[in-house]
C-alpha cells in the first residue's frame, strides 16, 4: 500500500474512540472470530482492526469446488466523488483520449458529486475467469443466453479489414450464432485464465445465485451477505481505490498506465500485421485481445488491491442504466432495462478506460466478447429485480 499524505485531523475525544477497536477485549473477540473463520476455512490473510469488521485489504479464498477458487478482497465503507469534470470529458473526446469528437458518450457520467458506500463489501480481486465460469456450468448445467435456441453473441469478425470512415463504417463486432463463453471466436484457445466473456447480465447473476446457494449450503456464507453483482456506486468506489477523484485509479496521466492495464495499444492482431486502428496507448500491453486476469500483478492493482478495474473487459454491474448519471443507491427500471457496464476493455481507447465511464448495454440477455463481470459479497440490494428461478 502506498502511504497517502493526509491533513492532520482533529484528535477525537475519549468517548468517540469507543469501538475504535484497539482494546484488549476487542482483540480477544477478533481472535475468537479468526479461530472460527479458520475452522470454516474462510482463509483470512490479515487481521482486523475494528471489532466486527475486517480491515481493508483482508482477503478470502472462496472454494468453488473442483480445485477452483475465487479470491475476494474486503473494501470498507467510505465516501468518494462520482462522475467526471468537463476538462476530463474534453480530454476523453480529444485525440489522446481517442473518442470521436461530438459523440455523446461522456454525457451520462455527470459532474463530480459526493457519494457514499454505506456498507463494506468484498470485491472480486479479478474479473470472473473462464475457469471459474466453467466450474459453475459444470456443476449446475447452466445454459447461457447465447447458447439457448436462437441465441447469439457479438464477436470479433476475423475478416474485418478496418474502418472505412469516408465510405462506410463497418464495425469489427458482429452478431454470431454458435459462439458463446466457450468459444468467443478468438483466433487462439480460450484459456481458463482469461476473463469470461460473451456472458449476459442474466448469466452473470445466475453465477452469483449459484455461488450464494453453494456457500450457504456449505455453511460458509456470512450472515446477512450474498454473492451478487456490485452496484454501480460500489463499482466506481472500488475502481477509484480510495484515491482522490482522477481520470484513472492511478491518476490523470495515461502514460502511467503502461504495465497496468490492457486497452487498445500497439499490439498486432493474431496472425495479422496490423494493430487496432484506434490504438491510442503508445506502448504494447502484450495482448491485442484479452489478457489473463491479474496479468499485471501488483502494478495492475489499485489502492484497494483489485485488478483490471480499468481495461481488460467491460464489467456488467447490478444497476440499470440511467442516462442522467450513476446513482448512489442501486437504480432499476421496469421497462426496457439496459444493464450498465463499466471500465472499458482491451479494444477500447484510453478515454473509455476511465473510472467514470459508463455505458448501458442493449438488454439483460445481450452478450459480447468485450463484456464480462466481477462479483462481490455484500448485503442484499433493495429492489433488485428477481431473475429467472429466483425465489428471493
Ligand atoms: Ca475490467
Amino acid at each position: 500500500m502506498i502511504a497517502v499524505m493526509r491533513r492532520p485531523e482533529p484528535q477525537p475525544t475519549t468517548s468517540s474512540r469507543i469501538g475504535a477497536g484497539r482494546s484488549p477485549s476487542c482483540a480477544a473477540v477478533f481472535s475468537a472470530l479468526t479461530s472460527i473463520a479458520a475452522a470454516f476455512g474462510l482463509g483470512f490473510t490479515t487481521g482486523a482492526a475494528h471489532c466486527g469488521e475486517p480491515v481493508q485489504g483482508t482477503t478470502k479464498q472462496v472454494d468453488l469446488g473442483g480445485g477452483v477458487t475465487l479470491e475476494v478482497v474486503y473494501i470498507p465503507p467510505g465516501d468518494f466523488v462520482m462522475g467526471s469534470t468537463a476538462e476530463e470529458r474534453a480530454w476523453a473526446t480529444g485525440i489522446e483520449g481517442g473518442a470521436t469528437p461530438g459523440t455523446s458518450r461522456e454525457t451520462p457520467e455527470g459532474d463530480p458529486r459526493p457519494a457514499r458506500v454505506k456498507h463494506g463489501f468484498w470485491m472480486g480481486r479479478t474479473e470472473v475467469s473462464v475457469g471459474q465460469f466453467r466450474r459453475f456450468v459444470e456443476e449446475s448445467g447452466y445454459v447461457s443466453d447465447a447458447e439457448k435456441p436462437g441465441g447469439w453473441t457479438q464477436c470479433f469478425d476475423p475478416e474485418w479489414d478496418g474502418y472505412h470512415l469516408t465510405t462506410e463504417v463497418t464495425h469489427p463486432w458482429k452478431a454470431m450464432h454458435g459462439k458463446s463463453w466457450r468459444d468467443p471466436n478468438w483466433a487462439f484457445p480460450n484459456e481458463d485464465v482469461y476473463p469470461v466473456v460473451c456472458v449476459s447480465w442474466n448469466d452473470d447473476r445466475a453465477f452469483c445465485k449459484w455461488l450464494t446457494k453453494r456457500e450457504r449450503d456449505a455453511g460458509r456464507l456470512p450472515d446477512g451477505l450474498e454473492y451478487r453483482l456490485p452496484t454501480e456506486a460500489e463499482w466506481e468506489y472500488a475502481c477509484r481505490g480510495g484515491r482522490p477523484r482522477a481520470f484513472f485509479w492511478w491518476g490523470n496521466e495515461l502514460e502511467e498506465g503502461e504495465g497496468r492495464l490492457n486497452i487498445s495499444a500497439i499490439d498486432f492482431l493474431p496472425g495479422r500485421k496490423k494493430t487496432w486502428p484506434l490504438a491510442k496507448a503508445p506502448w504494447s500491453d502484450g495482448y491485442s485481445f484479452v489478457s489473463p486476469v491479474d496479468h499485471y500483478g501488483e502494478k495492475g492493482r489499485n489502492g484497494f488491491g483489485v485488478a483490471d478495474m480499468c481495461g481488460g473487459v467491460w464489467e456488467l454491474v447490478l444497476d440499470h442504466f440511467d442516462p442522467q448519471g450513476a446513482h448512489e443507491e442501486a437504480y432499476f427500471v421496469e421497462k426496457d432495462p439496459r444493464p450498465v457496464c463499466r471500465g472499458g476493455n482491451y479494444f477500447d481507447v484510453p478515454g473509455n478506460a476511465r473510472c467514470a465511464v459508463r455505458l448501458g448495454i442493449r438488454s439483460p440477455d445481450y452478450s459480447d466478447s468485450r463484456d464480462g463481470f466481477r462479483i462481490c459479497l455484500g448485503r442484499p440490494v433493495p429492489g433488485e429485480p428477481a431473475s429467472e428461478g429466483n425465489t428471493r
